[in-house]
């Protein structure tokens, strides 16, 4: 890792982040029933940004009361008028883009590159797309006139704050749906300021409530008898117990859990062009993304060739100061996932995989993890099988397209695969027998408000996204 120069890092003044923040219900913020509060902190630094109140049993239902009153009102717009709601928080997000790239970098510790070019534009184009349909569901194959389902109770994790909430929000408010969101503990703040961007956009009080807190919060959402629509984002045991509770209700629940993407790269491929996918696949984010290639699949004879270019390219990552724009790592969000990928590696290690990190100095504070690349790795080595949810890259090689198809398709999850080859028969041939809901080819981690996302298998079922992430949020 080499640090030439000193670059100027993004002004942290840019946001101003008060000592406290309140629950969001009912259109304004309020303290916890019990007066409960916890700390964010930020994972670069470990400096406390905020206390926030944390929502108990009795905030859950008095959130959810507030949604199901402003359900009636909501519902019954046209949808024209619930679009202009939309565009309206859609252009204030692109307004505040500055700040909240800034305040998510902050909470979340990811490179205020990726929150400045990838999430917040993201974050918009959400509330773009889905203005657009609010005033075309009828007769758009959904029948005639299609019904919101009440209100809808969304848990999210803390890899992507504010895209998360924009991927549960802006469909559940286009289908006149009302919300109460739990952001992640860890990551509270942007989804506070959204709570504020509805406000400054004139939204109807209690369309969409903020509760912040950690996973008992969520689950009293998940089983209140007035939510209707359940959707969630993060591990798979928490999505298995939010089945299980929701089971044998009236609930519609879509879960968007873990995921082992296999990056599968042919000896025909550009190798300059599949290490940049790689890189992105795996270091993008800190490899926190549950459609990240974690298993590279490479074809044995490119093997030295495409290892060799790989960790040249790695050798050149700065990781540090995530507000530094030039900044390719950032910080692990939280010590707990930091000590979770260190467990794995080291179970990595003790099972005979070779670790490969570039030389590269960890800053003092903060929570910290090198690019790290394993080879001699086999199908049966727990990194192979395993979401370590960390930037760490496991390799494995294969002789025919059938032999990588099958080490693919070897995994509990199926959410995302990638597939590098010039030859477009090859594309069309290997994707149509891989099992996972997302696929790129010759490019990864390309995400577009139009496409739907979701998994196959343990990563869960339910697609967000396009014209399909509307049915979850309608009765057609
Ligand atoms: O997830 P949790 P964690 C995977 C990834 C990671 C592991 C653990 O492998 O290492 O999960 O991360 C809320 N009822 N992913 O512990 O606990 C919780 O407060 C209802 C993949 O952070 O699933 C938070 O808001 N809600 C993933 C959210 O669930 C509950 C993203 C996610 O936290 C709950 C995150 C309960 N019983 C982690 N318990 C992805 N698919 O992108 C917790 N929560």
């Amino acid at each position: 890792m080499t640090f030439e120069y000193a670059p100027a890092p993004e002004s942290r003044s840019v946001v101003d982040i008060a000592p406290s923040y309140g629950l969001f219900i009912d259109g304004e913020f309020t303290e916890a029933a019990d007066g409960k509060v916890f700390k964010t902190v930020s994972p670069s630094s470990e400096e406390v940004l905020s206390e926030i109140a944390q929502a108990g049993e009795a905030d859950v239902d008095r959130a959810v009361q507030a949604a199901r009153r402003a359900f009636a009102k909501w519902s019954a717009l046209p949808g024209s008028e619930r679009a202009k709601y939309l565009f309206r928080i859609a252009r204030i997000v692109q307004e505040r883009s500055r700040e909240l790239a800034v305040l998510e970098t902050l909470d979340n510790g990811k490179p205020i590159k990726e929150t400045r070019d990838a999430d917040l534009p993201l974050v918009a184009a959400h509330f773009f797309y889905y203005a657009g349909w609010a005033d075309k569901l009828g007769h758009a194959g959904f029948g005639a006139d299609p019904k919101p389902l009440g209100v809808a109770g969304q848990v999210i994790p803390w890899n992507f704050p504010l895209l998360m909430l924009a991927w549960k929000i802006a469909p559940a408010l286009a289908t006149g749906n009302t919300v109460v969101l739990k952001p992640a503990e860890t990551t509270p703040l942007s989804a506070l300021f959204f709570a504020d961007i509805c406000r400054q956009a004139g939204l109807p009080k209690g369309v969409v409530n903020i509760l912040p807190g950690y996973g008992d919060t969520g689950a009293a959402l998940v089983a209140h008898p007035d939510v209707n629509k359940v959707a969630f984002t993060g591990s798979t045991a928490v999505g298995k117990a939010i089945a299980k509770t929701v089971a044998g209700t009236r609930k519609k629940v879509t879960l968007e859990l873990g995921g082992k993407g296999a990056n599968i790269v042919f000896d025909d491929a550009p190798i300059d062009q599949a290490v940049e996918g790689i890189v992105s696949g795996i270091f993008f984010n800190q490899g926190q993304v549950c459609c990240a290639g974690s298993r590279l699949l490479v074809q044995e004879s490119i093997q030295d060739e495409l290892l060799d270019s790989l960790k040249r390219r790695l050798s050149t990552l700065r990781l540090g100061d995530p507000l530094d724009k030039n900044t390719d790592i950032g910080a692990i969000n939280s010590e707990e996932q930091l000590a979770r990928i260190t467990s794995l590696v080291e179970k990595g290690e003790a099972e005979g995989g070779e670790r490969w990190s570039p030389a590269c100095e960890l800053p003092e504070s903060g929570y910290w993890f090198a690019p790290t690349l394993f080879t001699n790795v086999t199908q049966a080595h727990t990194i192979a099988r395993d979401e370590i949810f960390g930037p760490v890259l496991s390799v494995l090689t294969f002789r025919t397209p059938d032999e990588a198809v099958a080490k693919a398709n070897n995994s509990q999850y199926g959410l995302s695969a990638g597939v590098w080859t010039e030859k477009g028969s090859r594309i069309l041939a290997v994707a149509s027998k891989l099992r996972a809901g997302v696929i790129w080819s010759n490019t990864f981690n390309k995400f577009d408000p139009t496409s739907p996302f979701g998994g196959y298998k343990e990563s869960g079922f339910g697609r967000e996204g396009g014209r399909h992430g509307l049915e979850a949020y309608l009765d057609v």
